[in-house]
């Protein structure tokens, strides 16, 4: 067991520790390694007090002795799964197509281009919510997990779509949003007519504590007909549920149920890893508030019985169907991915790790240029420490996060072949890769001009929040601005033609990028893609293939190889606008971004070689 006495060392080799520490140091823009020398290695905990104070260092012991040790893994060979060969495509339904003209995308839109995504060589749609909800976060509060939001269309919709994207022979996966329910669930309304039973499914207490909201502001709402406190960690209207109540793991499990007997492939789960708070809910250390912004996290965001509930749930419902599982596991490092992922530990098939999003010193809401030479660093630390029996999900986009290519650069003459090396980087690295709609297009980030563009709850509460500080609101604005998730939820642009009256304004139109533009075009993006699928799914190189970096120090290049038996490739990218010296002279790429290629690697070059 960890205590006080422990040295930095030894809670650095300890799972929990690792990652907590890594990241704590990595937002300090402190390399982790440090620790591994002297005189970090000898300092002990205890001697942190007078910066830390003793309630940090309580916390941290108990953090990191959640898990004793780090897996033994001992896995000769990879397992093959369908989930480790397939690409993954994230479709946010409210933007994706809009099939009866009331500006909201909706199922039967989503039916209507099945062709257009199984042409793309996808293998499996991640669906993000389409429930019924009174859509406080867009579908990511829930007010009845078995019926379809009615702006979506019907569960029959449902089932046609269930059933189109079977006969193409894809998967279907959904999104479970279970840390939390709307306050407008039915469950949440029986808790404040009062019925006891209910109560139980979420949190309340009498007075609030000191946690934050990840959505502002503070992260309890009183209910004067109960006289209590609510939890909610994200908006108002999201009610967090309280999973210490077997009754609540079991509703989930049917849940679960209900849609795998409908032939659902499976589930990404929602900020799975915040679904267990440590007992007595007791204040957050303001330190770790300040660092990380929200208040508390240290008490549930990986929570003593974490992964018994997680375990218990993949076991009750996921495995007899033989369904797939990805969490979204905000704050987890490596090593706690692999607590909850690896194949000894019989929990979920894989998570969604944040830490390559921002660059070290960075969070999503400065403006700033993503250095990928981070990226490069971060995929070679993961794979240093992944085992055999470890998997990982690779991507760079999602509805929750501006688009990749405007946080690298911030003018537009690189778009198409920055666009390009992104998605050909995420599809070549070892792991699954989830492309997020619009990414396959070279999708920017939005010009938004003022906060009446802006729809995002996230955005919008911290926008007052700013207000309410005396901040200005054009400042405030500038605030928000880089990090709002709705650069990632404009409708996708099909064919140039305004959406009437979307439910966002429309950006894409005129730019040259949308569908009916890039799909006759073979050098836009979406053909470079739609290549690179079929690429990818002929070379089992860069399925299963051992991941070998090369040339680690070399800043602005990113050489690595892919082998499988006796064949090898190898991928060369120049992660900077400026050419740089090629890895491979004289040698015919099998695949690239560029024509032409003469002299040095061109800005953003990507090249695949067999060697
Ligand atoms: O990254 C975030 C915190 O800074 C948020 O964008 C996001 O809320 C967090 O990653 C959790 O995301 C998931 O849960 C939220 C929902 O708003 C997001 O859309 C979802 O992806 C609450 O359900
Ligand atoms: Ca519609």
């Amino acid at each position: 067991m960890i205590s006080k006495n422990s040295t930095l060392l030894e809670i650095y080799n300890r799972p929990i520790g690792h990652d907590v520490l890594a990241k704590i140091l990595m937002i300090i823009n402190v390399n982790p390694e440090k620790i591994k020398s002297f005189p970090f290695r000898h300092i002990k905990l205890k001697y942190l007090r007078p910066f830390l104070g003793k309630d940090l260092i309580n916390s941290l012991v108990d953090l990191v002795n959640i898990e004793e040790a780090s897996i033994k893994d001992t896995s000769k060979e990879i397992s093959k799964k369908w989930w480790k060969e397939a690409v993954f495509y994230q479709i946010y339904p409210r933007s994706f197509c809009d099939s009866n003209g009331d500006g909201i995308g909706d199922l039967q839109g989503i039916i209507s281009k099945l062709d257009y995504i199984k042409d793309l060589g996808v293998d499996c749609i991640w669906l993000s919510p389409v429930y019924d909800s009174p859509m406080d976060d867009n579908g990511y509060d829930i007010r009845n997990y078995r019926k379809i939001l009615d702006e979506m269309g019907t569960m029959e919709n449902f089932d046609l779509l269930l059933k189109e994207v079977h006969d193409r022979g894809m998967k279907l996966i959904m999104d479970l949003v279970v840390n939390h329910t709307s306050d407008e669930h039915k469950w949440f309304k029986k808790a404040l007519d009062g019925d006891i039973k209910y109560q139980n499914y979420y949190i309340f207490a009498d007075k609030p504590n000191n946690w934050k909201s990840w959505f502002s502001g503070t992260a309890w709402r009183y209910f004067p007909q109960v006289g209590k406190y609510g939890l909610h960690l994200f908006s108002q209207k999201q009610m967090d549920l309280n999973w210490e109540n077997k009754d609540v793991r079991k509703e989930v499990i049917d849940i679960c149920k209900w849609y795998f007997d409908k032939g659902v492939d499976g589930f990404r789960l929602d900020v799975i890893n915040l679904i267990s708070k440590r007992p007595g809910l007791p204040n957050g250390n303001e330190k770790i508030g300040d660092l990380v912004n929200f208040t508390g996290i240290e008490h549930y965001f990986y929570g003593a019985k974490l992964y018994q509930y997680i375990q218990e749930l993949v076991e009750e419902a996921f495995k007899p169907y033989g369904a797939f599982s990805v969490g979204e596991t905000p704050g987890h490092g490596i090593e706690m991915g692999r607590l909850l992922t690896n194949e000894t530990r019989n929990a979920m098939d894989l998570v969604f790790s944040f830490d390559h999003l921002e660059t070290p010193g960075h969070n999503r809401f400065d403006d700033y240029k993503y250095d990928l030479n981070f990226l490069k660093d971060i995929i070679y630390k993961f794979n240093d420490r992944l085992t055999l029996g470890d998997w990982q999900a690779i991507y760079l986009e999602n509805h929750d996060n501006p688009r990749m290519p405007s946080k690298v650069i911030h003018n537009f003459k690189y778009r198409d072949v920055l666009s390009k090396m992104l998605l050909g980087l995420i599809m070549t690295v070892k792991g699954t890769p989830f492309i997020y709609q619009g990414q396959e297009l070279g999708s920017l980030n939005l010009d938004f001009k003022d906060m009446s563009q802006i729809r995002d709850v996230e955005s919008i509460n911290m926008y007052q929040e700013l207000l309410d500080k005396g901040i200005s609101s054009e400042e405030a604005f500038a605030s928000i601005l880089a990090g709002s998730r709705d650069h990632a939820r404009n409708m996708i642009n099909w064919y140039d033609n305004p959406h009437e009256n979307a439910w966002i304004d429309d950006f894409t139109l005129g730019d040259g990028y949308s569908v009916k533009d890039q799909i006759g075009d073979k050098n836009s993006v979406l053909s470079f893609f739609k290549d690179l699928n079929k690429f990818r799914k002929t070379h089992i190189e860069l399925i299963y293939g051992a991941f070998n970096p090369l040339e680690r120090d070399k800043k602005d290049l990113m050489v690595f190889t892919r082998g499988f038996d006796d064949k090898k490739l190898l991928i060369e990218i120049n992660l900077s606008e400026k050419p740089i010296e090629r890895y491979l002279r004289n040698k015919e790429a099998l695949f690239s971004n560029y024509v032409e290629k003469e002299g040095k690697l061109k800005p953003y070059e990507l090249n695949i070689y067999r060697i």
